[in-house]
């Protein structure tokens, strides 16, 4: 038998509960430091695969304000909740647009929540990757519901599947040609629909036009997606939201597509690392390697086109 190794002072700590500790990791995290990688492995048995709530949508639906309220749910149930909103960042300047506008209502010293915001950089494949570690760092450090806010933009509405066990698209009234464009996109995503702002006019209309939609399109393996009204401001609809995203976690264990799920997760993040190193290490080469610098040599005086090239890195063996 092989000896487990020493647990890194870090990955001890978070497991003790210390709150700068985990602060740290999520950020070495962020950075794609290779230091937090011994700390993460030491963590990853001590997960116990807790719900993850991924609270996606357009920008300004109310994603924050609900959770801010769920959180409270929560804590009235007296279930502790890590919190990690994924703040859209400029792809030219790398730095977050948004910066950290949560606001959560809680009485200080209340140490059953913890939020941290995290800058997307990268790809939509990475900034998966990355919250998803994150997200099992909270994991480990004992909170029983993690919850994921990430901005709902094409690739990353996508990659919230790849994080989370249960997805909360977040709609508001009058969003008809967005619904629209984006609804093949959503009904891959969405466990539960969330129409906020119940409070504005034209609410019930899209709360009924959205569960017609989901009637019409079949349900994913055996779930049909739920549509539930929310007001953060009045505040209404709030326990039913959580009563649906509970209800979706108790199908997954029903109907043992839990695990199922989870592989499906877990192979998509692994294929997602490899693409990241293998990726990293092939530009270099590119530009390093006299070899393979002569066949982008050939690519670019056109003799051989990109395909081609790709298709001779990717043969076993040395380059030609
Ligand atoms: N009328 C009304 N306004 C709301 C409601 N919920 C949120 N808002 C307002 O909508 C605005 C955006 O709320 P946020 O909670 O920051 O929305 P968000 O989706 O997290 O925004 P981003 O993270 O920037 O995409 C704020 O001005 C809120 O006060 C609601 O139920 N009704
Ligand atoms: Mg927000």
């Amino acid at each position: 038998m092989t000896r487990a190794a020493p647990i890194p002072a870090a990955a001890r700590a978070i497991l003790d509960g210390d709150r700068r500790a985990l602060a740290r990791v999520i950020s070495q995290i962020e950075d794609r430091d290779p230091t937090a990688a011994p700390i993460t492995r030491a963590l990853y048995p001590r997960t116990h695969a807790v719900p993850v709530v991924g609270v996606t949508g357009p920008l300004g639906v109310g994603k924050s304000s609900l959770i801010n309220l769920l959180v409270g749910r929560l804590r009235a149930l007296d279930r502790t909740v890590g919190i990690v909103a994924v703040d859209p960042s400029s792809p030219y300047s790398g730095g977050s647009v948004l910066g950290d506008r949560i606001r959560l209502d809680r009485p200080a010293g209340d140490g059953g929540v913890y939020f941290r915001s995290m800058a997307s950089r990268g790809e939509a494949g990475g900034i998966a990757a990355a919250t998803r570690e994150v997200t099992r760092v909270l994991d480990a450090a004992g909170f029983d519901v993690v919850i994921v806010e990430t901005v709902g933009s094409g690739q990353v509405d996508v990659a919230v599947r790849d994080v989370a066990t249960t997805s909360v698209v977040v709609l508001v009234p009058h969003l008809g040609d967005e619904v629209q464009t984006l609804k093949a996109g959503l009904f891959e995503i969405a466990d539960v629909f969330c129409v906020n702002k119940a409070d504005l006019p034209g609410a019930d209309l899209a709360r009924r036009d959205l569960a017609e939609l989901v009637r019409l399109g079949a349900g994913r393996a055996g779930w049909t997606p739920r549509v539930v009204s929310t007001s953060t401001t009045q505040p209404a609809g709030i326990d039913e939201l959580w009563e649906n995203i509970e209800a979706h976690e108790k199908f997954l264990d029903d109907s043992g597509q839990r695990p199922l799920e989870e592989r499906r997760r877990l192979s998509s993040e692994i294929v997602e690392l490899v693409r990241e190193r293998v990726g990293r290490r092939l530009s270099d080469r590119l530009e390093r390697d006299p070899s393979l610098r002569g066949l982008l040599d050939e690519v670019v005086a056109r003799r051989i086109d990109p395909r081609t090239a790709a298709e001779r890195l990717d043969r076993p063996g040395p380059p030609r």
